[in-house]
Parts: structure tokens; C-alpha cells; sequence
């Protein structure tokens, strides 16, 4: 059944079976202290406001049994993957790769590379491990939903001018239709999180569409937040 969704610039329709939850990046190294977020110098509290309405958009989303996409950023323990002008950008407290109170920093498989488990994925849903800031670049996403037909993705995650916008131009480059849910959206800068979605929805949505939990879960078909 055809749904609409409230959203700018303006209202658009999907088909659950052919859109697809993207949730970017809840990884404990960009919300939890001590991963790489921190060692960047930011305040990784901010990030706790997209906690609740992924959770409600996850829940509705699982509900109506669209696919679901987690993503997580980081790199082989080797860091053959992560490029020298990734890892020698900027001044952090501590590099990626080096050892942090939740393992080596947003390297694969350490504590901290791990999904909050308030958001963990269950069966059936689709982790991507990324080594950039899109979801797209070096990883199987693009065959993964094109397998399944999907024309619409509804992102959420963080941060929301770094790895969601990066997600979001990427994916509309390929010919997706990209509505960003904008709570479910955080950033380390609070202006930068609502100029990265005033961005989005100017000049007539210029890459995508902006939505919210509670328009997302409406449209689902649970009740609005
Ligand atoms: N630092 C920052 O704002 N973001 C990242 O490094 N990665 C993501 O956004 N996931």
C-alpha cells in the first residue's frame, strides 16, 4: 500500500516494500566517551538526542517490514583500508588504530565499533561495514538494495552534516529518493545539524527530502510521537 509521508519540501509518497531504513553509524565510538568522536575534541552527549526517535522509527519500520540497514564506520585491524589522508587529518587526542578504553579506535570488531545495543540489529537486517563517510563508497550497498528493488531510503543516524549527508548525496546521485528523518539525526555542532537539513530541503530539495520520527511512524502506521 502506497504511504505519505509528511516532509520537506513538500509531501512525498512511498511504497514500504520498495523503501529501506538506513540507520548511519549509532556506533558507541561516536556516542560513547573514550571512542573516536571524543578523541576529536567533541562533547559525544549530543549525539543521545537520536537515540529515541530511531528507536520509534526502528520499531515502526520493523513493524511494516521494510528492509532495514544498519551502518558502521571503521576500518581492518591492518588499516589497509583506511587511506593516509583519513588517518593523518587533524590533531586528535588519539588516531584511529590506536588503543582506547573501548579497544582500538573505530577499528572492525572492537568493543567500541559496536552498535549501541539500544539499537542493536536483529535477524534479517543488513549490517555495512564502511570505511568512508558514505554508505555507498567500497561496500555492497548499492547491489543490496538494488537486488530488492529499493527506490526510497529513509535515513537517520550520525552525525547529520558528515556520514548522513554524505549517505544522502550519494544515494540521490544513484537515483534514490533520500528523505533524511531530521531528529533522528544528531550532530557535535547543533548549528551544523540544522543547516545540514536546511541544506537538503533549499532550493526545492535540492538532494532529498526532510521528515521526522513521528511523520515516518504515522506513515508506517503507528501512532505519531
Ligand atoms: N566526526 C563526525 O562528525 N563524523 C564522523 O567522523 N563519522 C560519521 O559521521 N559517522
Amino acid at each position: 500500500m502506497i504511504r505519505s509521508l509528511a516532509a520537506e519540501p513538500a509531501d512525498l509518497h512511498f511504497d514500504p516494500a520498495t523503501t529501506a531504513l538506513v540507520i548511519i553509524d549509532m556506533q558507541r565510538d561516536f556516542l560513547e566517551p573514550g571512542g573516536f568522536g571524543e578523541s576529536l575534541g567533541n562533547d559525544v552527549s549530543l549525539l543521545q538526542a537520536a537515540v529515541a526517535p530511531i528507536q520509534a522509527v526502528l520499531a515502526a519500520a520493523r513493524a511494516a517490514g521494510l528492509l532495514v540497514v544498519h551502518t558502521r564506520e571503521g576500518h581492518k585491524p591492518d588499516l589497509s583500508d583506511a587511506p593516509p589522508a583519513k588517518l593523518e587529518r587533524g590533531a586528535p587526542t588519539a588516531r584511529i588504530g590506536a588503543a582506547g578504553p573501548m579497544g582500538r579506535i573505530l577499528i572492525r570488531g572492537e568493543p567500541g565499533h559496536g552498535i549501541l545495543p539500544a539499537l542493536a540489529p536483529v535477524r534479517g537486517e543488513v549490517v555495512i561495514d564502511k570505511p568512508g563517510k558514505g554508505a555507498f563508497h567500497a561496500t555492497d550497498l548499492g547491489a543490496i538494495l538494488g537486488a530488492r528493488g529499493i527506490a526510497t531510503l529513509l535515513v537517520c543516524g550520525v552525525t547529520t552534516e558528515v556520514c548522513v549527508h554524505t549517505t544522502i548525496r550519494e544515494g540521490n546521485d544513484r537515483g534514490y529518493r533520500c528523505v533524511a528523518i531530521g531528529d533522528g539525526c544528531a550532530s557535535y555542532f547543533p548549528e551544523f545539524h540544522r543547516v545540514g537539513l536546511a541544506m537538503i530541503v533549499a532550493q526545492g530539495g535540492i538532494f532529498g527530502w526532510v521528515s521526522s520520527s513521528g511523520a515516518v511512524v504515522a506513515a508506517l502506521g503507528g501512532a505519531a510521537r
